[in-house]
């Protein structure tokens, strides 16, 4: 039931589309490749003025990812999964730009993109069922789907320390990285923030700036990337079994299939040798898989503890003054916060012009024109790096004005948390698709795998409604409300509950706290499998 031409109408200027995809991520780069097999007139706004999504964004020193590029890539597409070449085990940053822009070319996909224009506003016209979106560039468009592909890291947090407008030197945040670079030479550099972004970005920007005070509030757990080359010859083997690889992945509970699987006893029952042997292995190999030495870390407060404990012993064996090692030693649930892999971090604690600031107890006070104020001390610097993070899963729809049926905003909806049916729609919005939104596993898995069963299941959802001649479909208030209970069920089982994690929510003052993310990629894809197999129970298709 595709739109004729797309054409614009040539009173109003208004766009008449099938669908709005709202980002050129990962995300919004798929959905407009399986748009178009279905033969939808579409359009992606992007707000950047290049595809990437958080990799156009996230250009801070150090910035890579923490899956392995064999698996963070696209599987469904052989020949492009064949053609391209990763360098190193763990990718960096404009590595994975330049395969988003590659990908953006080889399927010619930028012709429907339309860069530098943010989407402010999108609501549902109940009698015409369609939607009217309004972008930064004043223009409107008309659709009956819209997608939102914005990621769940791509709204950035700024703390509102008070001051902080004062500063007289130079301020960053790493998920806004200027594109040309920036030079530390000389500097005394303040960071901010110790999650990933910050203990990525800390040992590079220590090895230019003159002088780093690290301004920490958690300490994070962290395990070792051991980053090198990629083997061609072990390349070769993936590359020869891919299609095997990319299944594998998509029956895990974590979508990382052709690496470490996950060993399938508890820390508990093995001797204590046995387990230092196993956390001995996993930390040499190194990277997220080091949750995976037992089946129970995430589930077990006795077996977490023992990796925890584990994972200071390295930190203390590492950092050379005893004080320091204690402060960079975190004392909760290790896997709770999401686990950061690092290259270097704590050593570089060893060097002369690294410090480190305890902010748990007396928090950054104030921001100076010149110093950063921490228990009435003024640390002086010329820049200040906010490594603090994300309004994480929500922040970017909650910047967009949308109104469903009934003049009710997702705000509205949302006031008291997320709510969703399969984190793929929201009662009260039909048409309205949420790619890897709360209550589907998104962040605790690989996100591409997560991000293509979406798109791939809104695609089939779509094809389905114009098969059988419908024309919206929309998630019903009760199935959601059983959903949402459903995902609390099942995160209130883990160990995700024992810290103040973005996960729930907890780093965005006010916001309320919600565990957004689904454990368990397998069981959720086989329970979507389940519903469009069974004719969509839970959504009304009219
Ligand atoms: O953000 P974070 P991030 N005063 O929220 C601190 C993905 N990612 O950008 O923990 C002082 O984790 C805050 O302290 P606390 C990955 O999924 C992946 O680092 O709230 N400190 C915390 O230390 C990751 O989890 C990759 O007490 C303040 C830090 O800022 C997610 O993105 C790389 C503060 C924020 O850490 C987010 O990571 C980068 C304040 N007022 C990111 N406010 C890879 O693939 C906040 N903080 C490797």
């Amino acid at each position: 039931m595709a739109v004729a031409g797309g054409a614009c109408d040539p009173v109003a200027m208004t766009r008449q589309l099938d669908m709005v995809i709202v980002g050129a991520g990962f995300a919004g780069l798929y959905m407009l490749h399986e748009a178009r097999t279905l033969g939808l007139e579409t359009e992606v706004i992007e707000a950047g003025d290049g595809v990437g999504g958080t990799w156009y964004w996230n250009r801070y020193p150090g910035a890579r990812c923490d899956t392995p590029s064999m698996e963070y890539s696209y599987g469904w597409h052989e020949a492009l999964q064949q053609e391209w070449e990763w360098s190193e085990k763990y990718a960096t940053q404009p590595e994975i730009l330049a395969y988003l822009d590659h990908v953006a070319d080889r399927f010619d996909l930028r012709r429907d993109i339309t860069f530098g224009t943010r989407v402010e506003a999108c609501s549902f016209d109940e009698a015409t069922e369609r939607w009217t979106v309004r972008s930064s560039n004043g223009q409107e468009r008309i659709t009956r789907f819209v997608v939102m592909a914005t990621g769940c890291l791509s709204s950035a947090n700024l703390p509102a320390i008070p001051g902080r407008d004062d500063f007289g030197g130079r301020t960053f945040h790493t998920g806004r990285w200027p594109h040309e670079g920036v030079d530390f030479a000389g500097r005394c550099v303040a960071v901010i923030g110790t999650g990933s972004s910050g203990v990525q970005s800390i040992p590079l920007i220590a090895e230019q700036a003159d002088q780093v005070i690290v301004f920490q509030r958690t300490p994070s757990y962290a395990v070792p990337a051991h980053n090198e080359p990629l083997d061609p010859e072990q390349v070769a083997a993936i590359k020869a079994d891919y299609v095997e690889w990319r299944k594998t992945a998509r029956d895990t509970s974590t979508g990382f299939g052709g690496h470490m699987a996950r060993l399938d006893r508890s820390a508990m029952d093995v001797s204590e040798e046995e387990r230092r042997a196993t956390y001995d292995a996993r930390w040499e190999i190194g990277g997220l898989f080091f949750l995976g030495s037992f089946n129970d870390l995430l589930l077990n407060p006795e077996s977490n503890a023992t990796a925890a404990s584990y994972v200071r012993a390295r930190i203390a064996k590492i950092v050379d003054d005893p004080e320091t090692a204690a402060m960079l030693s975190p004392d909760t649930t290790i896997g709770c916060k999401r686990l950061v892999v690092d290259t270097d971090y704590f050593r570089t604690f060893n060097r002369s012009n690294v410090s480190l600031v305890d902010v748990s107890a007396t928090p950054v006070e104030q921001i100076t024109e010149t110093a950063v104020v921490v228990d009435g001390l003024h640390h002086h610097v010329d820049d200040i790096v906010f490594a603090t993070g994300f309004d994480a899963m929500t922040g970017s729809l909650d910047r967009i004005d949308i109104t469903g049926r009934g003049g009710r905003t997702l705000r509205d909806a949302w006031s008291a948390g997320p709510t969703t049916l399969l984190g793929l729609q929201v009662a009260g919005f039909p048409n309205l698709f949420t790619v890897t939104g709360p209550g589907s596993p998104s962040v605790l898995t690989n996100m591409v795998v997560s991000i293509e069963q979406h798109v791939e299941y809104i695609r089939d959802v779509i094809s389905s409604l114009d098969a059988e001649g419908l024309s919206t479909i929309e998630a019903t208030e009760e199935a959601q409300a059983e959903w949402v209970a459903w995902v609390n069920a099942v995160a209130g089982l883990t160990l995700f509950h024992g810290c103040s994690s973005w996960y729930l929510g907890a780093n965005v003052p006010g916001k309320p706290r919600v565990f957004m993310p689904l454990p368990g990629f397998v069981d959720y894809k086989t329970h979507c499998d389940a519903v469009a197999a069974e004719g969509y129970p839970g959504f009304v298709r009219a």
